[in-house]
């Protein structure tokens, strides 16, 4: 299940390594391609790129990589103006900010995301609270990168968060056990969910859009 971006979004995939040399320099490419010779050449060249953006796409999830988590400054983390200095302090705290996204929710996005709460008391006040504004979703790099974000928000409960980890995000940011600013995920399997979830999408639609700017290039200039 992919979230549906109604609005304001920014991105930054600057560690998306091939995407980020293919898409800006697209037309570049094309006419380098559109230059080649024969047929073969052409579809020859085209068959290593997409090849290498596999490639890059697969070695994401190598063992070589850091461990990656999930993070998202909520609508009051947002609207407060905490996203600066929350980013301070996860880079200080020696993470890397590997992508970033702004983006509003919509109710049907938020009860696919928390859906493991779908049951509870608290979860349309939830879902309330997660459309009230633009989120800041981001992918985080470092080892033991999903505990040691858990271990810098702090207890779920922000009131409490003052008291017991005066340090934590939530206790500079967060109000209570609903409005506490930030999320993190619970381990590596949601981290890996979590990151689908608003990231995935993304990438197969530009992966998406790349092929139909080939397809039509190739059918208006060739056949
Ligand atoms: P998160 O998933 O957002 O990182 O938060 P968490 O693990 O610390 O807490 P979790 O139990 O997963 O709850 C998800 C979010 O639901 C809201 N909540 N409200 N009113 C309540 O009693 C209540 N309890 C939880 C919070 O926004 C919490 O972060
Ligand atoms: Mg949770």
């Amino acid at each position: 299940m992919y979230p549906l971006f109604s609005a304001n979004i920014t991105l930054n995939l600057q560690n998306s390594a091939l995407l980020t040399c293919l898409l800006p320099n697209l037309s570049a490419i094309l006419q380098l391609i559109s230059s080649m010779a024969s047929h073969s050449h052409r579809f020859l060249s085209i068959f290593i790129i997409l090849a290498a953006f596999c490639l890059s796409r697969f070695s994401c999830c190598g063992g070589m990589e850091k461990e990656k988590t999930f993070a998202m400054i909520k609508p009051d983390g947002v609207y407060g103006n905490y996203s600066d200095k929350i980013k301070a302090i996860i880079m200080d705290s020696g993470f890397s900010i590997k992508r970033e996204l702004r983006v509003q929710l919509d109710e049907d996005t938020v009860r696919s995301f928390y859906a493991e709460h779908s049951s509870k008391s608290f979860f349309p006040s939830l879902v309330k609270y997660m459309t009230s504004g633009p989120i800041l979703v981001m992918i985080l790099e470092k080892d033991n990168a999903v505990a040691d974000w858990r271990k810098l928000i702090g207890p779920t409960d922000a009131e409490k968060a003052k008291v017991t980890h005066p340090q934590s995000i939530r206790a500079m940011c967060g109000l209570n056990t609903e409005k506490n600013c930030v999320h993190g995920s619970h381990s590596i399997q949601s981290a890996s969910r979590e990151m689908s979830f608003f990231f995935g999408m993304l990438v197969e639609c530009m992966v998406f859009f790349y092929f139909i700017y080939f397809f039509i290039y190739f059918f208006l200039f060739y056949f």
